[in-house]
């Protein structure tokens, strides 16, 4: 696409079916709005004042071009949506082992963190070729996540994860944008994903300082905000204990629902059990657990913790 001025790069997996479906509308668009000109000034000049042009007898009805205009347009349309709904589904369908990166936005910079603990702003660096998928929320207003030549655009709200996912597909750095009009600095709440050979990624993750795994900051603020005051052993208060929570099926009992449900405790249950513990009460509990804001836990904090209660699911059931 070189060669169409304005036209971003194709830089991932993504970019060739998502303007294969643009171009082909666009063209359906061109041909239509060319035939319809050309039709309006033909029959201008044809049926002008003063021209001698046959009007007598005019046919009002047509089966046949009635089956042509409905039936055309139809195929055409379904043949987009249908067309369309594969590379949204694709778009929206994240492989199982896809690397996972956390991204929190807020008034007005995009805050990074790898699994490995590696930290960043305003600058994502990913290596080629792997698909990556974004964990991503934000701690005020709504942003958006924007790589035009990754052609991956995704919404990132506060009080709830949405994730997005692409695999480079060649090397270089390309413009990282917030699309959603989210205050004063708006204009400036960009940056640059920088796509790396295997390599030089593997070399860039081991540089700089790093305070350990994600899992690992975790499990320090764990015990910084004394969670196993009453997950632990010691019990306070009591709780259930959250080895093996995370990815199964918890009981809850909801605000006014006297019934039990079994839902999946996924990262935005978890996410909730620490913001609003009040909205699911694990079935056989009291509502005892503290509510944690973000002056207390950021956003950042909470995907930490997340990761830890994660890893220790994982220690629980290999043994
Ligand atoms: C005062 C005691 C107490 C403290 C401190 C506490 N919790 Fe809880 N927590 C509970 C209780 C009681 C429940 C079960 C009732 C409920 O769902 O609210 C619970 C439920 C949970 C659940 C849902 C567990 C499940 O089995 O589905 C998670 C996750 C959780 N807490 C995480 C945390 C984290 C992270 C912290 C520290 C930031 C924390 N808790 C601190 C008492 C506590
Ligand atoms: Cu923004």
């Amino acid at each position: 696409m070189a060669h169409l001025p304005f036209f971003p790069e194709q830089a991932s997996s993504h970019a060739k079916d998502v303007d294969a479906v643009f171009l082909a509308g666009m063209g359906i668009l061109a041909f239509f709005t060319a035939l319809i000109l050309i039709l309006i000034v033909t029959f201008l000049v044809r049926y002008r004042r003063g021209t001698t042009a046959e009007r007598d007898n005019a046919p009002n009805t047509s089966l046949r071009i009635e089956l042509l205009w409905i039936g055309i347009p139809l195929i055409i349309s379904i043949g987009m949506f249908a067309w369309s709904a594969v590379v949204y589904y694709r778009l929206y369908s994240p492989p199982a082992d896809a690397y996972l990166v956390d991204v929190v936005a807020k008034q007005w910079m995009f805050y990074l963190q790898h699994p490995e603990g590696k930290r960043e702003i305003n600058e994502l660096h990913v290596p080629l070729g792997r698909p990556l998928r974004l964990r991503m929320i934000s701690q005020d207003v709504i942003h958006s996540f924007y790589v035009p030549a990754f052609r991956a655009k995704q919404d990132v709200l506060p009080g709830r994860y949405t994730s997005l996912w692409f695999q480079p597909t060649r090397v270089g750095q390309y413009h990282l944008f917030c699309a959603e009009y989210c205050g004063t600095n708006h204009a400036v709440m960009r940056g640059t994903v920088e796509v790396m050979e295997p390599a030089d990624y593997e070399r860039w993750l081991g540089s700089g300082s790093s305070e350990g795994s994600l899992a690992r900051q975790g499990e320090q603020l764990f015990q910084k905000h004394h969670c196993g005051g009453c997950h632990g052993p010691s019990q306070n208060v009591p709780a259930p204990p959250l080895q093996g929570v995370y990815g199964g099926r918890v009981p809850v009992t909801r605000e006014g629902d006297p019934s039990t449900n079994f839902i999946t405790a996924d990262d935005r249950y978890i996410h909730d059990s620490v913001r609003l513990p009040k909205k699911e009460i694990v079935a056989g509990f009291e509502p005892m657990m503290p509510t944690y804001d973000q002056t207390e836990l950021s956003e950042a904090d909470l995907l930490k913790l997340i990761a830890y209660i994660k890893s220790i699911g994982a220690e629980e059931t290999s043994k």
